[in-house]
């Protein structure tokens, strides 16, 4: 008897041995060197009549080559088209043709806007936000270590003077968004710059604020948070968000507001991931998930193609641009329309695309 009550001893003392093994082994997994700092994030999942939008895909109508990485559109007050580059050259093209570098950054731009004094304002991911004036460049606010800027995404600049800056994250700068979207992290900002130098930050706790426009006559100002699929309506005074759209199909990025029809363009580089957004309210699964693709590799993107669409003061879907999709292409991050049709670039793109306008979604809807 006293042998079976030894056998049984020392089993039980190896199987405790084992459950504090694999205790222990999960703890160093979750919270261990190298962890991935999950935070709970719970989106609104993608509504299913945005994404039925996206249906028949348009080929371009043209396609211009040698211009990687523009990631940010912009038509300038003299009548061309402007963007930035990943080597940091500034390039403009007229309405016949022809893309010309007219400044070089030296640092990485990205969002570019025009001040009412017709002064070239660039949003750069390593210069911080900057401005060209006939003497070159004058940095308005240099990046750093938090709070500086940290990545410097986009702008927008108020009738006023006051320019209006998405800082994307207070943890991560630029090349490094993946690392943002995994944790699922909220630090992002949206600093406002008035013409007396004040610096001033509107509001934070963002989930990858990118793009921001705003429509001159209401003065609203519209912000998105990427990884939240959703873009609000900002008070640029009291810093007060409302949700203009939400469950949008995809990420957005850049947006901009166009006068002319008073409709706002939203860029989606990429659809959504529905295996990240499994993850994102399950912060120690996706710790674990992150363990497994450290040896496993990455798990496989969502398709890329090019999405836009724009939606009215209400919120309400207007126009909708699909492209094709492509092996290995990455999508658009900025969808604007320029001289009668819609330009595309991508901050990973080898080109900058135009499409024919795409119908109204109430002018389909009446045929
Ligand atoms: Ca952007």
């Amino acid at each position: 008897m006293d042998a079976f009550k030894g056998a049984m001893m020392a089993w039980i003392i190896r199987l405790v041995a084992v459950l504090f093994g694999l205790f222990g082994l999960a703890i160093l997994l979750l919270f261990g060197p190298g962890a991935l700092d999950a935070r709970y994030f719970n989106p609104a999942p993608p509504d299913p009549a945005l994404e039925a939008l996206f249906a028949d895909p348009v080929e371009p109508v043209l396609t211009e080559e040698g211009l990687h990485g523009a990631e940010d559109l912009e038509p300038g007050p003299d009548g061309r088209l402007y963007t930035g580059l990943a080597d940091g050259r500034i390039m403009a093209r007229a309405s016949e043709g022809g893309w010309e570098e007219v400044a070089h950054t030296g640092g990485r731009p990205l969002g570019l806007a025009f001040s009412p004094d017709g002064a070239l304002h660039v949003a750069d991911a390593l210069r911080g936000l900057i401005r060209l004036d006939e003497g070159g460049w004058t940095v308005i606010d240099e990046p750093g270590e938090f709070p500086a800027l940290v990545f410097t995404d986009d702008l927008t600049i108020l009738e006023d003077g006051t320019i209006i800056l998405t800082d994307a994250s207070g943890r991560y700068g630029y090349g490094e968004y993946m690392e943002s979207f995994w944790e699922g992290e909220q630090t992002a900002r949206i600093l406002a710059y008035t013409p007396d130098g004040t610096r001033r930050v509107l509001a934070d706790d963002l989930a990858f604020a990118n793009g921001v426009a705003h429509d001159p006559d209401s003065g609203d100002v519209f912000i998105n948070e990427t990884w939240a699929r959703q873009v609000h309506v900002l008070d640029p005074v009291t810093g007060n968000l409302r949700i203009l759209i939400d469950g949008l199909p995809g990420y957005p990025d850049n947006i901009h507001w166009d006068p002319e029809e008073n409709l706002l363009w939203i860029a989606m580089p990429s659809r959504h991931s529905e295996l990240m957004e499994f993850f994102h309210p399950r912060p120690l699964l996706k710790r674990l998930m992150r363990r497994f693709a450290d040896v496993f590799g990455e798990p496989e993107l969502p398709a890329r193609p090019v999405m836009g669409l724009a939606v009215n003061r209400l919120g309400e879907p207007v126009r909708v641009l699909y492209g094709p999709t492509r092996e290995g292409e990455l999508g658009a991050t900025t969808v604007v329309p320029w001289q009668g049709q819609i330009w595309t670039g991508g901050l990973d793109r080898p080109t900058v695309d135009a499409f024919p306008v795409p119908p109204r979604l109430d002018e389909t809807a009446e045929e």
